[in-house]
Order: C-alpha cells, then structure tokens, then sequence
C-alpha cells in the first residue's frame, strides 16, 4: 500500500513519518521546493521533539519521499491550513488547492482523509470539489453510497511541543462521509494509532474538533473575565481559582494576558460562522479574551504613571510558555502597542528568540537579557510564563511595579 500526504508542516510531516515508520510508502507532497528538498536530503524545515530523527530514518531506509507533483496512491491524507480572512470567515482555498492537486491521479477505490482543522460542512464541499476536478467522472457518481472515493474527516488534535507522542497514543475521531469510508479510514489509522478509534459522520467530527477547542477558550474566558472582576473587587484572583478548584467539581483554567496561537484563538470563530445567531457564548468568549490584551495595556499605563521616567520590561513575547513561536501572541500585540503609546522606554525579554520579530522592528523597542531588564526596569510586565521567569525572586523584583498577567508573584 501507498499512502500519499499532501501538505508536509506541524501536522503533515509528522503523520507521514510516523506512518512511514510502520513500513508503509508513503510520498509526501508540498508546494514549497525547499520543504521538499530539506525532507528528501532526511532533514527537517519545522522545530519539533525527534521528528529530525524519525525523517532522518524514514527516507534512509526508502519508505518517504517528497514531491512537488501528486502522483497516484492508495490513500491521501490532506493536511493543510484552514486560517480565517477578515470577518472571521473560515478560508478554505488550501483545501480547494489540494483537490486541485490530487483529482488528476485519484482512482476508483482511493481514500482521501480531510485532517485540517475545519469548519462544518467542509468534507463534503471537499467531495464536491474533487468530483469537479476528476475529468473522468460527474459529480452524482462522487457522492453517497456509490461514490468510487472513499471521503472522510479525521481532525488532528496533537499539542504543538507532544506531536510524536499524541499521534500514536491519542485517541481519533473518524468521520466518513459514509460508514465504508470511516471503515476503510479506521483501518489505515490503525496502522499507527494506539488510542481508540472512534468513527462517526463527517459533520460531527468536524464539529468535534472545533468543540474541543471551544471549550478551552470558554474556559479560559471565564478565568480572564474572574481576573478583572477580582482587580475590581481586590481580590487575588489566583488564589480565588485555585481555592475554587479545590471543589471535586470545578476546574478553571488560568487567566492571561489573552489567547494566542493559531487553534485556539481561530477555531471558535468557525462555529460562529457558521450559527452566528445561536453561537452567543463562544462569539463573547471570543471577544473577552482578544479583549484582555487592551485591559493589560490599561493597567500598564496606570503603572508607568507613577514614575517620571518609567522603564518598562515586557517579559515574554511568544504566545505560550517555553516556545519560540510568535504567532497570534497578546504578548507581541501588548508589546508592540505598548511602543506606540510613547509612555516609556520599553525593553523586550525573550530567551527563545535571539532577534526582534518583523512587527516590532520599526519601533523603539530593545530587545535585552532579563538581567539587564532587572537592572534597569521600573515597570515589569510578566506576558508569559517562561522556565526562566518563574525562577525570579521577590528580591528581583525589588521596588518594582508588577503587572502580573500569567500569576508568578501571587504567592511571593
Ligand atoms: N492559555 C491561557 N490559560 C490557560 C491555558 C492556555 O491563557 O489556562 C493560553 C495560552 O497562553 C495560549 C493559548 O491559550 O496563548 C493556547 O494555548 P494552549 O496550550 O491551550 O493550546 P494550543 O493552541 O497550543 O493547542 C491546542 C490544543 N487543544 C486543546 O488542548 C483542546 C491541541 O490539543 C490542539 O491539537 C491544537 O490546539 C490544535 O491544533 O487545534
């Protein structure tokens, strides 16, 4: 068996190796030439635990090529991005650009997995699209029972930083388009997975996915709506979560400074999309934590009124702690704001990054080791938990004011 991956990134890449790993032939395809040169030399163009090693072995023995040309196989696993354009709409052209690329060399009996993240409905416009593009065929022929190509929805759900673990142990939602299709899906996700599979229709694991991490953002909302109400009340809302966790029951996830990354701060907009009526709640979670980074600024500008020259130091510009990646990070956003406004000298702290990011090159910014920003600082603005911020002390600290987002001073 053959087993084709179109889009070689953070998930793409991965699957195809691991996949590659169990002795299948598997071609991964990508429209970037360099991706596909760095794959085919045994090298990786993405930064994740092992996945140099496992490439490194996977196309030493023969088992993964890359190509720039889709060529035929028995099984394509799409795994492209599924970003949002303004208004929050989904954009779906990667997908559409995919079944572009493959319905050339699709044959009767082929299975094409949909792994991106996406909004409902989009498996079955993916089926539409690839009876559109197949010269050989009409679109009744595609669809339903009879169809020649088998269509399913299989999200990924791995943690950026875990990937070759959750691949293999998490469990799977497999969405057919029919029961033959989850059937035939099951089987090829056996071949790598340790958790369960678990197949449903296409809609609802679309669904799934995008549930899953509407949750975490709701729950997040909650936890970023109790830090204003506890600053209001003057409470520690730290303390407050944590002795409210305490309940068997209960189990509220930390405030921050907003949420960043590229899933959890896209996703939801996709249900709102596509019920805006109906989706209230995940539409204003939504807007309560894309609105914490203002809130943040707020409270910045209140601490640098109290000095005559305030030096503030943000520390942490990535979206999560212990990571490099500044995608959709409030951090940055605070940051690069916080330049704008004229209110100080402003000093960045970034262990994981050794220069300025393009955002903020253009603004008067430093980017400084967290001594210096301790040596000099007035104002600390703590923007993400970072291995080497939690080891500060009280002593480091010292007469400075703190704006604390990520909670390392509550019990200091
Ligand atoms: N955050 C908080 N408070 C918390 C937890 C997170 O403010 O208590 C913030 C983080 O600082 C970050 C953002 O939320 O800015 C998102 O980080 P994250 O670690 O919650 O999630 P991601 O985006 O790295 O990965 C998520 C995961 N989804 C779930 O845990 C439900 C992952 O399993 C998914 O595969 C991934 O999204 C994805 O690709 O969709």
């Amino acid at each position: 068996e053959k087993v084709s991956v179109v889009g070689l990134g953070y998930i793409g890449l991965p699957t195809a190796a691991v996949i590659a790993s169990r002795g299948i032939e598997v071609i991964g395809i990508d429209v970037s030439e360099k991706a596909v040169n760095t794959i085919n030399q045994g090298k990786v163009h993405i930064v994740e635990p092992d996945l140099d090693m496992v490439v490194q072995a996977a196309v030493n023995v023969g088992k993964l090529r890359a190509t720039l040309t889709p060529e035929p196989a028995q099984a394509f696993m799409i795994a492209v991005p599924t970003p949002f354009k303004d208004g929050h709409k989904p954009d779906l052209s990667y997908i559409q650009s995919a079944a572009k690329a493959i319905a050339p060399v699709l044959e009767k009996g082929n299975l094409v997995i949909l792994e991106s993240t996406s909004p409902v409905g989009a498996t079955e416009q993916l089926a539409e699209w690839l009876a559109e593009y197949r010269a050989d065929l009409t679109f009744p022929q595609q669809v339903g029972e009879d169809a020649d190509i088998q269509v399913a929805h299989c999200p990924e759900r791995v943690l950026p930083g875990r990937v070759l673990e959750e691949l293999v142990s998490n469990d799977r939602i497999i969405g057919g388009m029919t029961k033959r299709c989850s059937e035939r899906a099951t089987a090829l996700y056996k071949t790598f997975v340790r958790g369960e599979c678990i197949t449903t229709n296409s809609r609802t694991a679309e669904m799934a996915k995008l549930t899953e991490n509407s949750f975490r953002d709701v729950n997040i909302a909650f936890a970023n709506e109790l830090s204003v109400i506890s600053d209001e009340l003057k409470i520690n809302v730290w303390e407050l979560i944590a002795l409210a966790n305490r309940h068997p029951r209960v189990n509220i996830l930390s405030p921050g400074p907003g949420v960043g990354g590229h899933c959890i701060a896209v996703d939801p907009w996709f249900i709102v999309d596509s019920a805006p009526e109906s989706a209230r709640m995940i539409r204003t979670a939504r807007e309560i934590n894309d609105g914490k980074p203002d809130y943040v600024i707020q409270q910045v500008s209140k601490a640098a009124d109290e000095f005559k020259r305030p030096v503030i130091a943000c520390l942490g510009l990535a979206f999560k702690a212990d990571i490099d990646d500044l995608r959709e990070s409030p951090a940055l956003d605070i940051t690069a704001k916080l330049a704008d406004m004229n209110i100080g000298e402003i000093l960045a702290v970034e262990p994981n990054i050794h220069e300025l990011p393009p955002k903020l090159l253009d603004k008067a910014i430093s980017l400084v080791s967290l001594k210096d920003a301790l040596d000099k600082a007035n104002v600390l603005v703590v923007l993400v938990d970072h291995k080497q911020f939690k080891a500060m002390t009280s002593a480091d600290i010292n007469s400075k004011v703190v704006v604390d987002t990520r909670g390392l001073f509550s019990n200091k």
